[in-house]
């Protein structure tokens, strides 16, 4: 089943690169990601609409001329920016979006700076970006709005009649109750949720918290007993509106990475890499500065490894690269300083003049880069004390075509719900259980380390950004809902 009618995306970023040279001219590129490349062809097919904000601050020498750049740019879909100024992103975006939602959704409510003013700011905007879709919309227009920054949306729409039918999908965790209850917002936040027609999760466990959310938070919805089961697609009613809620995992362009792994200025690459290090193990880490990557927690954990087992003193190389991320918030620069500790730490106790333990990296490495290190590197170590799904585990499988390689991943990261039996799960609280995780990696047998892989491999190339995209269209207007598969489901207290 197909939806006809013609797409479009509101998300708080455009997926365009606007860069202005010295002489004033704007040059437009394309954004990267999942997202972008799965949406692109079904946009350009239905002639769709992407909304979002273009990535700068509003100035006064940014003219018409520069948002017809911007709207006429060559990603062959209509794009229609939302511009902010730089107290607007600083409330919306700095404040409400990531000094509330973002720790909120994360468990980090210590974080949180609950302050008004944010919240009268994400109202505004959010309002703004729903005129802008309400402009550029038609009555049959499917719209899809994405992630926490922009939940009102679709709320405001209903507002200004917009009767379209309208989804959302949250790429980040929903708390449980006792987490989302302390937000002084909470009541018009779920209200606001229960204006879409679709909303998408990635794990049953973020739909399971939602459900009790609504049940302690808002009254006179019908909720059925298979709901909280793990059905996979399921609705809620309202009076006489009904809502579904559904578990959509995000993935990745399988082919895309896997394609490239067999590259051969990447296999060249990779080889030089591992001439450097010919006689050792590499462990690696990639993630964007975010204290719920659980960086900190990594580095201890491969110190108390190289502490219990020294016989892996010059034969384990842990390189973590750290891409850079709202450093204008206090909390990551004081992460970074944190991160640099234990980095100088490590090495002032265990380097020696020809071994450097841990290999740390502050920036963004382009796409080349990154899949020359998956490709040769043997661990995977990706430990966030929460995360959405996290997509640096699934882009480590699809490279990895030699099927030599292991991830440990976090029972806490919504991957660990597909993952839970090939990849090693680990508790990024337990320092001590990590460091063993991560001597099991090294010591497993090539035989278990093929099979594990290959069947990560099997789950990311089969569940792939594309079948994401197409099980999320399915869902807004299948009739019957039973024709879903039941969601994975891995709870730890079940680990033997
Ligand atoms: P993020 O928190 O940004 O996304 P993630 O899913 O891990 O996290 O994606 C990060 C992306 O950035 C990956 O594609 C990765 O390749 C890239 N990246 C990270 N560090 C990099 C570096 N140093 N250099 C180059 N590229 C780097 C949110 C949620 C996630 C959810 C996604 C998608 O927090 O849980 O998986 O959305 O829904």
């Amino acid at each position: 089943m197909e939806i006809k009618s013609r797409i479009v995306i509101v998300s708080n970023r455009l997926p365009l690169i606007l860069k202005k040279s010295e002489d004033g001219t704007i040059e437009v590129g394309k954004g990267a990601g999942g997202l972008v490349t799965a949406m692109a062809p079904v946009l350009k097919n239905r002639n769709g609409t992407w909304i979002g904000w273009p990535g700068f601050v509003q100035k006064e020498d940014i003219d018409d001329n520069m948002l017809q750049v911007i709207q006429s740019s060559a990603s062959g879909y209509n794009v229609k920016p939302v511009m902010l100024n730089s107290d607007e992103l600083k409330n919306y975006y700095e404040g409400f979006s990531n000094s509330i939602l973002w720790p909120l959704f994360h468990d980090f409510t210590d974080k949180c700076i609950f302050l008004p003013e944010y919240w009268k700011s994400y109202q505004a905007i959010n309002k703004k970006f729903a005129l802008v879709v309400c402009r550029n919309t038609d009555d049959q227009d499917f719209i899809w709005v994405h992630d926490y920054q922009l939940i009102l949306v679709g709320a405001q729409l209903r507002k200004m009649y917009k009767r379209n039918s309208i989804g959302f999908f949250l790429h980040i965790p929903f708390p449980p109750i006792d987490t989302f209850a302390r937000c002084p917002w909470r009541f018009e936040l779920l209200s606001a949720m229960l204006e879409y027609d679709i909303l998408g999760f990635h794990t049953i466990q973020d739909k399971r918290n939602f459900i009790g959310c609504i049940k302690k938070i808002i009254q006179d919805v019908q909720i059925d007993k298979k709901a909280e089961s793990n059905e996979r697609v399921s609705e809620l009613r309202l009076g006489n509106r009904k809502v579904r809620i559904g578990v959509f995992p995000i993935s990745i362009d399988y082919n895309e990475f896997f394609l490239k792994a067999w590259d051969s200025k990447i296999y060249k690459r990779a080889k030089e890499m591992r001439s450097n290090a010919s006689d050792t193990k590499i462990l690696l880490g990639v993630d964007r500065l975010d204290y719920t990557k659980g960086i900190p927690e990594k580095l201890k954990a491969f110190q108390r490894f190289l502490t219990l087992f020294p016989k892996f003193h010059k034969k384990a190389h842990f390189i973590q690269i750290v891409a850079p991320s709202r450093r204008e918030i206090t909390a990551y620069a004081d992460l970074k300083l944190k991160i640099e500790q234990l980095v100088g730490e490590i090495n002032g106790i265990f380097g020696t003049n020809d071994w450097l333990p841990v290999q740390y990296m502050f920036r963004t490495l382009d796409r080349d880069e990154l899949i020359s290190l998956y490709r040769t590197c043997e661990i995977a170590f990706i430990a966030p004390l929460k995360d959405g799904m996290n997509l640096i585990a699934k882009e480590y499988c699809a490279c990895n075509i030699d099927e030599k390689g292991v991830l440990i991943l976090s029972e806490f990261a919504g991957a660990a719900q597909q993952f839970y039996q090939d990849a090693i799960l680990v508790n990024p609280h337990d320092t001590e259980g990590m460091a063993k995780a991560i001597y099991r990696a090294f010591n497993m047998p090539l035989e278990e380390k093929n099979q594990r892989m290959r069947n990560l491999r099997e789950n990311v190339k089969t569940k792939d950004v594309f079948w994401w995209l197409n099980s999320f269209l399915t869902a807004a207007i299948e009739k019957d809902l039973s024709n879903f598969p039941q969601a994975d489901e891995y709870f730890p207290f079940k680990m033997v």
